[in-house]
């Protein structure tokens, strides 16, 4: 797995600006599943079904919105996804401007990827305050609503993470992680097959309001975009009268003012 590293503080006034990561190497073919080594033990690490693109987005002026996308990293293992989550800032410890997006594997996090531009997302805009009480417990929720394939392979992730717990010593926010991650696979819930539909998601650190958006391949894929929806609420425990909506990629990059029409709402 390849890795750079997105640090950055926050201050009373908000994140500060953000180093770029360095730009990643090119990950080599994963070989699925890959033996590892704990300890004196050796343990094989636990395939997930698609591989996964981790990138990062600072906003530099100087540069076009295309420059400014770089790629972290991939991975296509449960542990990795652990390795790189661990390793990388919290969206709300980011910069003004940035994002993270996660996408499947050979899908480029823009409206312009051919398995992008017939479709939209599904969006939700987070109040300032927000950022301290909800963005990163919804950007987790949401990385592992979208990997929805850590759940076809539950079982044995679940008793990976169990069987890491007790050969290490984690440090705090790992073991929090893995108890997290434990608690999400007992409750988790998929997309079934609407998550064939699912691109990627993105996170936007902004000073008006993070936004957190989950962008499937296809518009006109109702009952999908509305499984999803409505999974994807669940999952993130809002209540039933706040709704959500879904717009287009084509009505959000023409759009004249600032908002867009939404084409579904759960
Ligand atoms: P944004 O980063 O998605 O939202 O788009 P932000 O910063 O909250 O702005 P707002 O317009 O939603 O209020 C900001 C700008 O980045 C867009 O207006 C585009 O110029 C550019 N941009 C964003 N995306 C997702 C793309 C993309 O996929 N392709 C290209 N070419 N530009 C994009």
């Amino acid at each position: 797995m390849a890795t750079s590293e997105p640090r950055g503080n926050e201050t009373e006034d908000g994140p500060n600006e953000t180093p770029a990561p360095a730009p990643a190497p090119a990950p080599a073919p994963a070989p699925a599943p890959a033996p590892a080594v704990a300890g004196s033990e050796q343990y094989i690490k636990h395939p997930l079904q698609n591989r996964w693109a981790l990138w990062y987005f600072k906003n530099d002026k100087s540069k076009s919105w295309t420059e400014n996308l770089r790629l972290i990293a991939k991975f296509d293992t449960v542990e990795d996804f652990w390795a790189l989550y661990n390793h990388i800032q919290q969206p709300s410890k980011l910069g003004f401007g940035c994002d993270y997006c996660l996408f499947k594997d050979g899908i480029k996090p823009m409206w312009e990827d051919d398995r992008n531009k017939l479709g939209g997302r599904w969006l939700m805009t987070l109040s300032k305050q927000q950022r301290h009480n909800d963005l990163d417990r919804y950007w987790m929720e949401t990385v592992s609503c979208l990997t929805v394939l850590f759940l076809r392979v539950l079982g044995e992730a679940f008793k990976c993470s169990l069987h890491w717990c007790s050969h290490q010593t984690p440090n705090l926010p790992v073991l929090l992680l893995l108890i997290g991650f434990q608690l999400l696979c007992l409750i988790g819930e998929s997309f079934d097959e609407a998550s064939e539909d699912v691109c990627g998601a993105v996170v936007n650190v902004r000073p008006k309001g993070d936004k957190i958006a989950i962008w499937t391949g296809n518009c006109q894929n109702r009952e999908a975009i509305m499984t999803i929806g409505q999974q994807y609420k669940e999952r993130l425990n809002i209540p039933g009268k706040l709704l959500i909506g879904y717009q287009s990629h084509d009505d959000t990059s023409s759009k004249s003012g600032s908002t867009t029409k939404n084409m579904y709402s759960v």
